[in-house]
């Protein structure tokens, strides 16, 4: 059923100030987009749990895929803060149109881009930018979640080609997806990064079902059985855990944006119906209750849009640290789910309903949470980066 986007973002601190006419324009675009393609048909995409393929080539156009990518392989060569704009937008519409933005720009072209060869980048960058090729990211395995450096996926050096082995568990588009940067140990034990082309022999990539979040995203397996890998996929760039960590802080900051889209999201709308409805007659928006929830809520936002304003000024600069990129991932995903979980309580019984975005972005934020690492990996890292001491194992 589509449901009318009446979204108004809020600016409590006149953060736009702050932003150039063209990262105004672009926040713009992406938002129109969303208003006119994204909202009238999400409802149906996550009650049905079927990716709709047809926006991709969209996405493409407007720059979604690699936005930060220069313009001769294909990108719209936009800086860091018009890319966590982009994605703010998209998950403002929804966290699985961000996650498949996401995965593309940061986890398939990022490592194209910074770890691959001449060969690699003039091959696949223009189609992965326009949406012609898809792509995903294979770390995670059934036994290896928070703690990648244990995985089992390796590769033999067989002469004329690499022969690889293993499995990935929770990969984001890899059911659909034309090619997976695919993570895997070396006979040294050193992991590097492979592009694997899916249609190669030995790869198999079965969806995984039945998820209660992040339904607007196809979620799979990546299976490699003797898969004979050309050894001119293999990344030469950078090798060791660093290489897929390095593709992880560059999506972890656009998460870190896209929660915000979340958050603002359920604020509006929790707003919007705290004017409208009425209890006792007057309008609930007149209790301090709701007040109090609503006031916490627009604190909040604005808060964490500064913080993420400002992530973006010192990734523009080369000066993000990864452990900066943690605390704004960590701090705006749990403010967007407790958001999502107090503007639920505002909308009462229909704060349940697919009538408003509030328990679908709450159902998602679920996910969100956990993926690109989890809301404790994350405090973890921030307290090793302040006590210099390692809590992780
Ligand atoms: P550790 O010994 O700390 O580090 C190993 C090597 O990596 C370097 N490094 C980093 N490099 C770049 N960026 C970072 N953020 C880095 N953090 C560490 C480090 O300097 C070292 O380099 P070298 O040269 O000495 O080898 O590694 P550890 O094994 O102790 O693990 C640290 C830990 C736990 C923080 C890390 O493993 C981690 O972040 N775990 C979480 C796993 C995770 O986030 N997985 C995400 C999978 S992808 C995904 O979820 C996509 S969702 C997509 C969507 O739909 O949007
Ligand atoms: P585990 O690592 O088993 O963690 C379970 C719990 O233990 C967590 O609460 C965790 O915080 C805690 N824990 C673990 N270690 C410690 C510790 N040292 N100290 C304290 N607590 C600890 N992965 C990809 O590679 N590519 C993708 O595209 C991708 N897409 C995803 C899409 C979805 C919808 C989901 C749900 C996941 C996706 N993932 C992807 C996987 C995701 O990154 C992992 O789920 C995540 O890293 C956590 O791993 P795990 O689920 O195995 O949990």
């Amino acid at each position: 059923m589509a449901t009318q986007d009446h979204f108004v973002s809020p600016d409590y601190y006149l953060l736009d100030e702050l932003l150039s006419e063209e990262h105004l324009l672009i926040r713009k675009t992406i938002r129109d987009f969303v208003k006119k393609e994204i909202s009238p048909i999400i409802e149906e995409v996550c009650q049905s749990c079927t990716f709709p393929k047809s926006i991709l080539p969209k996405l493409g156009q407007l720059g979604c895929f690699g936005s930060f990518i220069p313009s001769k392989f294909g990108g719209a060569e936009l800086d860091q803060i018009s890319y966590g704009l982009i994605m703010q937008e998209l998950e403002r519409g929804d966290s699985g149109i961000r996650s498949t933005a996401s995965v593309q720009s940061s986890l398939v072209m990022y490592p194209i881009y910074q770890y691959g060869s001449d060969f690699h980048r003039e091959k696949y960058l223009k189609k992965l930018a326009s949406g012609e090729l898809i792509g995903c990211f294979g770390l995670t395995e059934p036994n290896h979640g928070s703690n990648p450096a244990g995985m089992e996926s390796n590769f033999i050096d067989k002469g004329e080609y690499f022969l690889l082995n293993g499995a990935k568990l929770w990969i984001s588009n890899s059911p659909f997806a034309d090619l997976a940067i695919v993570w895997a140990k070396n006979e040294a034990g050193r992991i590097q990064g492979l592009i694997v082309e899916t249609e190669l022999e030995g790869v198999s990539a079965p969806e995984t079902h039945n998820k209660w979040s992040l339904r607007g995203s196809v979620t799979g397996e990546l299976i490699f059985e003797n898969v004979k890998v050309p050894k001119e996929n293999l990344l030469p760039g950078k090798d060791g855990l660093g290489a897929p960590l390095g593709c992880l802080d560059s999506a972890r900051y656009g998460i870190a944006w896209g929660a915000i889209g979340a958050a603002m999201d359920c604020y509006d709308t929790a707003l919007r119906y705290s004017l409208e409805r009425n209890q006792f007659g007057r309008p609930i928006g007149s209790f301090q209750l709701q007040q109090k929830k609503l006031a916490e809520m627009i604190t909040e936002i604005t808060k964490a849009q500064f913080l993420t304003w400002r992530l973006g000024v010192l990734k523009n600069q080369n000066k993000a640290t990864s452990a900066q990129i943690s605390m704004a991932k960590r701090n705006n995903v749990d403010m967007a789910l407790s958001i999502a979980r107090n503007a639920r309580q505002i909308l009462g019984g229909m704060g349940i309903t697919g009538e408003y975005p509030i328990m679908r972005h709450m159902m998602n934020l679920e996910s969100v949470v956990t993926y690109e690492g989890t809301h404790d990996i994350h405090l973890l890292i921030t307290g090793l980066d302040i006590t210099g001491l390692n809590a992780f194992k």
